[in-house]
């Protein structure tokens, strides 16, 4: 059984805690709003001191540290099974009566529903143990980490003796087309649907929309996840859903094989770049030696992943270098891709995953934007940033959403004026 020594982060131990807490029946903790408001971890690892806070203040919080230090071998116990690691912390509580408590107990309140749904690590593999004949969801333009999560987890369900099948758009990537050689075919009438890597019905394909309100379990590492399914495992501090699904895996006790290593490993590399980007943690890298001796054919997928251009792509490159413009004072650089172009490089849109890193790329750009026509009159935008730009504060004004340093929203219109429009944005929102 491989060990995941990489993955007592604050928040795993956290979340843990307070799994254990609704557990305790002891009333100091389980009883009214008690909260964890933050864990200092020690800079070596060995331990970490826990900061409790309770609504009716910090004598309430005093009660609850006596409780949770009556219990604190069983709950560092529990921790080590639960999170599968060699060494597990010390861990202290102390009470207190934090300002940042007020906005905990906010937080809380507003998502009470959601945390029902919030399942652990454990949980996840009970429910999938618990399903069969299942469908795994795929988000639309799908990338390596989406398809790579999607047949890693179907093979380790078939592994169990289980139905299932991936179901993606019409077209992938050319490249990761090997991924649906893993998958035994099998039909079968759907009973159970897992999505993953998925944080919004809205990213689903059209086709598949029809599952919206059917989904029993989401699988994600997206901070943005809209909480749609009835069971919900999100770890946003993975690069990868990938990297989740591979501890699922490993929960449910399937071994992992070179295939499924394989589909982890393309989730895990497509996602953080080849370990380029500053999601990168130290798990990331961990998991990555775990999958390189369950057999993962890491220069092979690498050079297919990342030194790897098809012909029509270069063509393609081209006409977007010919064409590509400079604004405020070459902060920003503005790329266009046109069905057209599409068309004359004999390009599928499947294809264009790492066009938006293109105008980013380039010296001193802060933030590289790239503007793809789409058949239906709406041009998709994608916004790359440089640490210390938020990327998403532009795409929020048309609706879209992302992370730091990358974001994405789609706008109807021409191309001319869809250009000046998301231009007039950028100089707004960063005050250029
Ligand atoms: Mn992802």
């Amino acid at each position: 059984m491989p060990s995941h020594k990489g993955q007592h982060s604050s928040e795993n131990i956290k979340r843990e805690i307070y799994a254990i807490m609704r557990e305790l029946k002891d009333p100091r903790i389980s009883e009214g709003f008690i909260s964890i408001v933050k864990i200092d971890m020690f800079k070596d690892m060995s331990g970490c001191k826990v900061y409790v806070s309770a609504m009716e203040g910090l004598e309430r919080a005093k009660k609850a540290v006596k409780g949770l230090q009556s219990a604190s071998g069983y709950i560092r116990k529990e921790i080590g099974s639960r999170l599968r690691l060699k060494y597990v912390p010390t861990i202290e509580f102390q009470a207190t009566d934090s300002v940042e408590y007020g906005v905990n107990i906010l937080k809380k309140i507003n998502s009470i529903k959601a945390e029902d749904k919030e399942k652990t690590l454990a949980q996840t593999a009970e429910i999938l143990r618990e399903m069969d004949n299942i469908i795994i969801l795929t988000h639309h333009y799908p990338d390596g980490d989406t398809l790579g999560s999607a047949y890693g987890l179907c093979r380790a369900l078939q592994k169990l003796g289980k139905k299932a099948k991936v179901l993606h758009s019409k077209t992938i990537a050319k490249k990761y087309r090997f991924l649906e050689e893993y998958e035994e075919k099998q039909e079968f009438e759907p009973q159970n649907v897992v999505s993953v890597d998925i944080a919004d019905t809205e990213l689903l394909d059209e086709e598949f929309k029809e599952y919206s309100n059917k989904i029993d379990l989401c699988i994600d590492h997206h901070i943005s996840n809209k909480r749609y399914a009835k069971a919900l495992l999100l770890e946003s501090d993975s690069a990868s859903t990938a990297e989740i699904i591979y501890k699922v895996v490993c929960e449910l006790g399937v071994e992992v094989d070179k295939e499924i290593a394989n589909c982890i490993y393309t989730g895990l590399s497509t996602d953080t770049g080849c370990f380029k980007y500053s999601n990168v943690t130290p798990q990331t890298h961990k998991i990555a030696a775990q999958l390189m001796e369950h057999g993962a054919e890491v220069s092979k997928l690498n050079k297919i992943f990342f030194d790897t251009k098809l012909k029509e792509m270069v063509e393609l490159e081209k006409m977007i270098y010919e064409d590509i413009r400079y604004y405020f004072q070459y902060r920003c650089a503005l790329v266009c891709v046109t069905l057209d172009m599409m068309k004359k490089a004999g390009v599928d849109e499947s294809e264009l995953e790492g066009i938006a890193s293109i105008p980013r790329s380039i010296e001193g750009i802060q933030i590289g934007l790239t503007i793809r026509e789409k058949a239906d009159g709406f041009h998709k935008i994608s916004v790359r940033t440089v640490e210390g730009l938020d990327a998403s504060k532009v795409c929020k004004v048309y609706g879209g959403g992302g992370h730091a340093c990358t974001g994405g929203c789609t706008i109807k219109g021409r191309l001319e004026t869809v250009k000046d429009e998301i231009l007039m944005t950028v100089r707004e929102v960063y005050g250029w």
